[in-house]
């Protein structure tokens, strides 16, 4: 069985672990698919992608299974999440995390990742590591404290309560809750209108904000320049500027 499944259609890389029996728990052979396939989705006729869980949730994790009794390197083990995370960050264009049932441990870092965290009403989340004794990783010591503030960071990984998704809709940490019955189809408008945009420009703005994880006010203002000489080369620019003299929808396409 492929631990993890592909499907590209209309612009839109869906990618779903498959470990359902272990609520898609992590192991070394889905973190280097995974790996690949968001190198893959650099191509230009990926617009979105949409990653997603397959049974009944999102991801649990690392394998607790795949190492037990074993004493591992964490420095080479967590070279296989850095390139994950780091693909998720640095790949111009949306991802959007698609929750349903428990998002934990590297599973709400992955997911902590993407751009955009849409939650099914049933979804539950956990950073989960202190409870088996470990420190968040997978970047989550990044994302989190930049998503919800310092203090609650701190509360959320060293408590690892389970948040249920209207709490986690009012720290910030998902972007929309939406019923069971829904979800899919909302997960797929969302991916649709996104793909249907200026995909390029999405990829610059993406860029812009990262940086300004790290950027002073003049550092932005500078880059931010430089990223408008490209956006405003686009042919996504152009027609955006035509559709709006001819009162007619634009017709973007990524370019
Ligand atoms: O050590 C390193 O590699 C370092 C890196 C660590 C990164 C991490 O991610 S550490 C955190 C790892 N994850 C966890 O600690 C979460 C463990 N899982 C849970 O807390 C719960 O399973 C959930 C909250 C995710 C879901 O609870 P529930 O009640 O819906 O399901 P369940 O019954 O607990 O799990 C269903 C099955 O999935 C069960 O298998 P079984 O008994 O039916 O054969 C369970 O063992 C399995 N499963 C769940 N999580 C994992 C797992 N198997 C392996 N690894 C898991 N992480």
């Amino acid at each position: 069985m492929d631990v993890l499944l592909r499907e590209a259609k209309d612009g839109i890389l869906t990618l779903t672990m498959n470990r359902p029996e272990a609520i898609n728990a992590l192991t070394t052979e889905m973190l280097r698919e995974l790996g690949k396939a968001i190198k893959e989705a650099s191509a230009p006729e990926v617009r979105v992608v949409v990653l997603q869980g397959a049974g009944r949730g999102f991801c649990s994790g690392q394998d607790l299974r795949e190492f037990e009794g074993q004493r591992i390197s964490y420095k080479n083990h967590l070279r296989n999440y850095r390139s994950v995370v780091e693909g998720l960050a640095g790949l111009e264009k949306p991802v959007i995390a698609a929750i349903h049932g428990a998002a934990a441990g590297a599973g709400l870092s992955l997911a902590l990742a993407c751009d955009l965290r849409i939650a099914s009403a049933d979804a539950v989340l956990t950073t989960g590591f202190s409870k088996i004794g470990l420190i968040p990783d997978a970047g989550m010591n990044y994302h989190l404290p930049r998503m919800v503030g310092y203090a609650r960071a701190f509360e959320l990984e060293v408590l690892s309560g389970r948040i249920k998704a209207e709490e986690a809709l009012s720290l910030g940490l998902v972007n929309k809750v939406v019923p069971v019955e829904s979800f899919a189809e909302e997960v797929a408008r969302l991916a649709g209108e996104l793909a249907q945009g200026p995909t390029k420009t999405y990829g610059l703005i993406k860029r812009a904000l990262r940086r300004s994880a790290s950027a002073s006010l003049e550092e932005m203002l500078e880059y931010e320049a430089l990223l408008q000489e490209v956006a405003g080369r686009s042919e996504d620019h152009q027609e955006g500027v035509r559709a709006f003299y001819e009162k007619r929808p634009p017709h973007f396409q990524g370019k």
